[in-house]
């Protein structure tokens, strides 16, 4: 049943899709995001989950980008966590964006965040125990996470 419900989310996200954010998807500047909540995923499963939603795991780019999340993730009152697309798992703490291999010049750290504990924190998510403030944490820990796409273009009106 599970599996179903969610192959029908699918069909509508692609039935409405037009212009701005597929439907369920959140317009900020130039991206549409999704807080996904069906099924919580470790990290690399997530960012495969994004990845079939033509989507990548969120890389937030500044304060204001970072704020519409925040801001978007306290009005789900879900008190859940994020996955986001930040990982020192290639060298240790050295956090670099997913699909760019960025550093992230732009951060979010909770306070004494990263902390790495246990030599065993390689994956960053919004959390909502620090306010959305960012902390590293198990990437198999099994969580919410957000995906984020580039807005369509409405191809029924085009301009120049
Ligand atoms: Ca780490
Ligand atoms: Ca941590």
């Amino acid at each position: 049943m599970k599996r179903l419900l969610v192959a029908l989310l699918f069909c509508g996200i692609v039935a409405t899709a037009s212009g701005a954010c597929p439907g369920g998807w959140y317009h900020f500047a130039t991206s549409c995001y999704a807080f996904i909540d069906a099924e919580p995923l470790g990290w690399t499963e997530a960012m495969f989950y994004c990845s079939t939603l033509h989507a990548k795991l969120v890389e937030i780019g500044s304060s204001a980008e970072d704020n519409f999340l925040k801001n978007h993730a306290w009005s789900l009152h879900k008190n859940e966590s994020y996955w986001i697309g930040l990982t020192d798992a290639l060298v240790e703490g050295k956090f670099i964006w997913q699909t760019t291999q960025d550093d992230a010049v732009f951060s979010d750290w909770a306070p004494t965040e990263p902390n790495d504990a246990g030599h065993l924190e390689d994956c960053a998510a919004l959390t909502f125990g620090y306010h959305y403030q960012w902390n590293d944490a198990h990437c198999s820990s099994k969580i919410d996470f957000i995906c984020e796409k580039e807005i369509e273009d409405d191809i029924s009106n085009p301009i120049g």
